[in-house]
């Protein structure tokens, strides 16, 4: 255990909605059962590496802000690495969360050549096995950077130079060998250079064709070396290129049955991403669940107002309770869970502040847990849904989607009109009054 994080000394303890104690959890209470389980068992919850301590908190207009001694330029790198590592765990157990998630190029420094950049990852690999027994914390997922390095600036799997695929090939096998060993729950692609600036230089007929055959390649591994977890993409329609080939949940699936993967593919959805792309949150996990392609989640969110990957801790009960409604509707988390693929501001620089926001992100998430729950088992939302679509059940509905009787065909259908002198009356969709419902249960949670 290092002491960095000093001013939080003691573990991060439930205290309950009155307490005024700003290092406490008010609602995230891990052993609480929530119906069949636990919360921590719902929620699942990671923290990233990333952005948490790999990233100095620079933007494109200035230089890091964060204390963050580790990633000092004059360092031996595998020493500087393992302080990372050391400090990420001491939050982590801190913290008391479950899971953490990495990039192989955050904990592992990547060297001059692949055989140095394999081995370091190994190396470090064996650490984190190490901290990960010492703190019983898990592996949520891993994930290759193939978006970093300039060899990748024209993509990864969707480069023009096979070369570069191959190279990308090899990353991936290492971060899944790592991904393997450590225990990952799931293994994550997210496409950052798969899509393209300009299509005056882009075969996209072709780039999408190479996408599918890497994909292909890593299930392919996966089964080769009985790595039990589920492989997930990370839709994001944009940023950092104009567009990007995995765009949203729904054309996911399209590309996953293209290639024929719909069975072994399933999606990382992230918040801010759904925002971006057009949709709500809640959208793009029914979208997901519908295509039965729900695996996990990347918790955090956007600004109304900004265009871009704004990564903010979340905070809105509102917003995240209808998310994990979708997910409790379709049967809770197998091998996913919530990761907080979320940044500090660039001005929290006090070192508490990390734990500040994940604080405030898991109560969200550990109170939208409650609201979803009661919404699902008081059953009210249900019933108003599925009466909604009643007609379906018997008679006309029934026959139409079986092609018996009356709809069978168009014809059919005309004469059936034609006959009945049909003139369905609308009925209303009840909109506000559901809003309204949605809204006593999260002021009656508790
Ligand atoms: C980028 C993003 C990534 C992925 C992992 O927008 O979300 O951090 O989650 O590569
Ligand atoms: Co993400």
């Amino acid at each position: 255990m290092t002491d960095f994080f000093t001013t939080v000394p003691e573990p991060v303890r439930f205290e309950g909605p009155e307490s005024d104690n700003p290092l406490a959890f008010r609602w995230y209470d891990a052993d609480r059962v929530v119906g069949q389980k636990t919360m921590a068992e719902h929620l699942r919850m990671a923290v990233c590496y990333w952005h948490s301590f790999n990233w100095p908190g620079n933007d494109v207009f200035g230089d890091g802000t964060f204390d963050r001694p580790w990633l000092a330029a004059d360092l031996e790198p595998m020493e500087a690495a393992r302080t990372k590592m050391a400090a990420a765990f001491e939050f982590f157990e801190k913290l008391g969360v479950p899971y953490f998630c990495f990039h192989d190029h955050d904990v592992a420094p990547t060297g001059s050549s692949f055989a140095e950049e394999t081995a370091n990852l190994n190396e470090l690999a064996d650490d984190m096995a190490v901290h990960m027994e010492r703190t019983g914390v898990g592996l949520l997922w891993g994930t290759a950077r193939l978006f970093g390095h300039p060899r990748y600036m024209a993509g990864a799997a969707t480069n023009p130079n096979p070369e570069v695929y191959a190279r990308a090939a090899a990353q991936v096998k290492n971060c899944m060998d790592v991904t393997h060993r450590l225990g990952g729950q799931n293994y994550v692609l997210w496409g950052g250079r798969e899509g393209y600036e300009t299509l005056l230089n882009t075969d996209l007929s072709r780039e999408l064709d190479q996408l599918g055959r890497f994909l292909n390649q890593v299930v392919e591994y996966k089964h080769h070396i009985g790595f039990h977890g589920t492989i997930l993409l990370e839709p994001k329609p944009q940023e950092p290129t104009k567009h990007q080939y995995d765009y949203d949940s729904q054309s996911c699936f399209a590309f996953l049955q293209r290639y024929g993967l719909e069975d072994e593919v399933k999606v990382n959805i992230e918040v801010n991403h759904a925002t971006l792309s057009g949709h709500d949150f809640q959208h793009e996990l029914a979208m997901a669940a519908a295509c039965g392609i729900l695996g996990s989640v990347d918790a955090n969110r956007g600004d109304d107002r900004l265009g871009w990957d704004t990564d903010q801790f979340p905070n809105s009960v509102e917003e995240m309770s209808l998310g994990v409604y979708e997910i409790l509707r379709a049967g809770g988390f197998t091998t996913g869970g919530f990761n907080f693929d979320t940044k500090l501001r660039r001005m929290s620089i006090a070192r508490d502040d990390l734990f500040h926001a994940h604080i405030g992100g898991m109560d969200t998430l550990a109170r939208s847990l409650l609201v979803a729950h009661s919404m699902l088992e008081d059953g009210v939302l249900e019933g108003r849904r599925s009466g909604r679509y009643a007609g379906w059940e018997t008679g006309l509905g029934a026959d139409i989607l079986h092609g018996n009787g009356p709809g069978a065909s168009l014809g059919s259908l005309h004469h059936f009109v034609g006959d009945t002198e049909l003139d369905p009356a609308p009925i209303s969709g009840r909109q506000e009054e559901l809003e309204n419902l949605v809204n006593r249960f999260i002021e009656r949670v508790r």
